[in-house]
């Protein structure tokens, strides 16, 4: 048991963001903080850092035009120098003049143009990274009832999606995201996981649909969400945080670790840490440091996946299948009030790391350094 659980937990892969590593914040105010990366190699070798304390975090999400440089190729290979891999790359068609009514969906056929472009220039850069997974999320929406057409937005969404799939080559994908509301306030042209779901059943088997855990209205139960996806094939990641309120992007597993625990388990359960499940975390570090919250952020997944990894598969299906709703319930909460830290340390250890990685990323003086290196530039944040 604990031999196929460690296999489970070393083969975990966790995403970190390139725009976590950056300043970031609310309308009110984005604070900044001293040694915070100033381009796109620099958020690289920060992300290297988490996984060079953590060992399962081997990739890291870009965020065009975030992460635009000159060459990608050689930012790749600045990647693989570092330990890591580009992993998803990610679309902006929500920070320009031109789309205040709308990018893919909006009612002007040049600006829709002007969005596809850069969606498209997405999948080039897919090219040049080598990395085989788009990530595509619309800010699309409205602000008041008769502002615009429902229907006609939608045909206009599925326009833009099919020309983006057929831009595909071998081996990539694309995962649609959906969220409830903001920026939109009265309608968002994908707003939950059934919109998403359509779409890229629609679509064909290169899309699938990713799972922000901050984007539903709030009591939601998102681990049905999850099985239900991963039973349909359809389940192509995550967004990893989590929130108290709304999209607060808080270190995933903070505001609610039983939910990231019931969610890992119907992942567990549904086959979903074999499958091609992109475990990508997004957050925003707006008032605690940048590196350490990614370093926490992954080991609170890897704590929640250890505890559903120890659910008593047999046990459970026997109580189910009894009716026996008390005991049932009991099996899972074992493995959840089981304390996972001491089986993760060991795991740690064995191969070659320390057993604490926050610890060990605080006594590298990797910090001090990048705060004495990185003086003057622009600081990296939610800017291009
Ligand atoms: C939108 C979102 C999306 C990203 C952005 C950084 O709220 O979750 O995934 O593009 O945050
Ligand atoms: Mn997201």
């Amino acid at each position: 048991m604990t031999t196929d659980i460690k296999a489970a937990l070393r083969a975990l892969h966790i995403e970190t963001p390139s725009w976590a590593y950056g300043n970031s914040g609310t309308r009110f105010k984005v604070f900044a903080q001293r040694g915070v990366p100033r381009d796109p190699y620099e958020k690289l070798a920060d992300a290297a850092q988490v996984h060079a304390h953590t060992g399962v975090a081997p990739t890291v999400a870009l965020h065009i035009p975030w992460d635009k440089v000159a060459d990608y190729g050689h930012l790749a290979a600045h990647a693989r120098e570092l330990g890591v891999g580009i992993g998803a790359i990610n679309s902006n068609v929500f920070q320009d003049d031109a789309y205040m009514l709308g990018s893919v969906t909006n009612p002007d056929p040049a600006v829709r143009r002007k969005a596809l472009a850069h969606l498209l220039e997405c999948v080039d850069i897919m090219d040049a990274t080598g990395s085989d997974t788009l990530k595509l999320w619309f800010s699309d929406g409205t602000n008041y009832p008769g502002q615009d057409d429902i229907r006609a937005r939608q045909d206009r969404l599925a326009e833009a999606l099919s020309a983006v799939y057929a831009r595909l080559g071998e081996g990539q994908r694309f995962l649609l995201e959906y969220k409830l509301f903001e920026p939109a306030f009265y309608t968002t042209d994908v707003p939950d996981w059934g919109t998403a779901y359509a779409h890229c059943l629609r679509l064909g088997p290169k899309a699938q649909v990713v799972v922000d855990t901050g984007h539903h209205a709030p009591g939601v139960n998102i681990e049905f969400i999850v099985a239900f996806l991963l039973r349909e094939g359809k389940l192509g990641g995550f967004d990893f945080n989590s929130r108290f309120y709304a999209d607060d992007d808080l270190m995933v597993g903070a505001a609610d670790p039983f939910q990231l625990f019931r969610i890992m388990y119907e992942v567990v359960r549904g086959g979903g840490l074999a499958a091609g499940v992109a475990f990508m975390l997004d957050q925003c570090h707006n008032i605690e440091p940048k590196i350490p919250g990614q370093i926490r952020s992954v080991m609170n997944v890897q704590e929640a996946t250890a505890k559903a990894l120890l659910v008593d598969r047999d046990a459970l299906a026997a109580a189910q299948t009894g009716g026996d709703v008390l005991a049932a319930n009991a099996v899972l909460m074992d493995a959840y009030n089981t304390d996972v830290r001491p089986l993760l340390a060991e795991l740690r250890e064995e191969t070659g790391l320390a057993p604490d990685p926050m610890a060990a990323y605080a006594k590298s003086g990797y910090f001090e350094k990048i705060a004495a290196e990185r003086v003057g530039g622009t600081q990296a944040g939610w800017g291009a």
